[in-house]
Parts: structure tokens; sequence; C-alpha cells
């Protein structure tokens, strides 16, 4: 098994923290997608990372449902609950608030490239309160919790640290942990995690 992803790419991110998370054997190939010579354009339709690769030439995407192929293929650590709907459709909801963040920060980066003239400040502005509003939603549901959901580590946990060290990338001037003292208190915490070490860009 195979993953074409980039070390700055939070969606490769959370692919990876499920892999190390899961102990799951995988090659990881780094591979910009808009390099010449890429094999994501080949592999994924869509051109974009990550990509997961099967042994058997399968090509699985999005990010959302390589982690979620990867918890129901492997029991270790089960990172979305398989039995109670309601902790599943949470956990599933606080992945899509993170992916969210990830979407909405990668907007204003390929918006803030642009020359100065051509940008778009609604575009900018529109993008940069969902985030501000997801960080407040995400501080309030947190609230001195040890874990996004339940009482152990869960996918929630990997796709929230996964937006918001894309945050300091990206946006370092976002001072997210002196707003949320909630948010930074948790992060704290994954970052000593190995798998969110293995992972610095
Ligand atoms: N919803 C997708 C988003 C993936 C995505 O947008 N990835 C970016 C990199 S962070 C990408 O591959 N963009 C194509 C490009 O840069 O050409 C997922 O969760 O996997």
């Amino acid at each position: 098994m195979r993953l074409l992803g980039t070390n700055t790419s939070p969606y490769t991110r959370k692919v990876r923290l499920v892999l190390l998370e899961k102990s799951i054997p995988c090659t990881y190939v780094v591979d910009p997608p808009r390099e010449p010579g890429s094999e994501v354009p080949r592999t994924n339709p869509l051109g974009r990372i990550p990509a997961l690769v099967l042994d058997d030439g399968t090509v699985v995407y999005d990010s959302p449902v390589i982690c979620e192929y990867l918890d129901a293929r492997y029991d270790t650590a089960v990172l979305i609950p398989r039995s109670d709907p309601e902790t599943r459709m949470r956990v599933r909801r606080w992945e899509a608030l993170a992916d969210g963040i990830m979407d909405s920060a990668v907007v204003i980066r390929v918006e803030s490239m642009r020359p100065a003239e051509k940008q778009d400040a609604t575009t900018l502005s529109v993008h940069g309160a969902a985030i501000t509003r997801a960080l407040a939603f995400a501080a309030r549901e947190l609230s001195g919790r040890a874990w996004c959901e339940g009482s152990a580590l869960t996918l929630a946990d990997l796709a929230l640290v996964s937006a918001l060290l894309y945050l300091d990338l990206r946006q370092p001037e976002r001072d997210w942990r002196g707003t949320h003292p909630e948010l930074r208190a948790w992060a704290a915490t994954m970052c000593e995690r190995p798998s969110v070490r293995a992972t610095l860009p």
C-alpha cells in the first residue's frame, strides 16, 4: 500500500496520523501533484492528494474516504466508533469541521499568492470568518475535555490537530492559542504524541 501526498498538505497529514496511530504499514511517497512527472494526476482522476494506492492498484480518495477505509479495514485502535450512531456522527462532524478549516485556509493561501491587486477581499474575509467561527465552535465543544469525543483518541482529534497545525504553518499571525486557551491546552497534549511529531512539515 502506498500513500501519495506532501508534508505540508493537512489532508495528507490526517491520513498519515491515522496510519501511524493504527500502526498500519504503508509506503509514504512525497509527490506534489503539480510537479512535472507527478504520479498523482495519473492515479487520482481529481489530481489531488492524498491518494492511497492499494496493493491491487485500487486508488482511494479523498481523505475522509481514506480514513474511513483504513479504520474499517484495520481493527487496531478503532478511530471511528462503530456502534453508536450519535457518537459516530459527532466524530465525523469533527472531521468535517476540521476539513472545513483546512479548505478555507487553502483558499486563503491560494488567494494570498495572487498579486495584491488581483486578490479578492470578499473571498479572503468570508473564508477567514469561517475559520474564526469554526475555531470558536471547536473551543466551546472541547471546553476542558481531554478528547474531542468520548474518553479516547478518535479521528476527530487527528483531524482537528491537522487543521490547527496547518493554521500555524499558513496563518502564523492567527493567534488561536491566545484566543482559545481550551484549544491551546488540548493541542499541547496532542503535539506530544509521536505520530504528530513524526509528521511535522
Ligand atoms: N477534500 C480533499 C481535499 C484534498 C486537496 O484539496 N488537496 C490539495 C493539497 S492540500 C491538492 O491536492 N490540490 C491539488 C493541487 O495542488 O494541484 C481531501 O480531503 O482529500
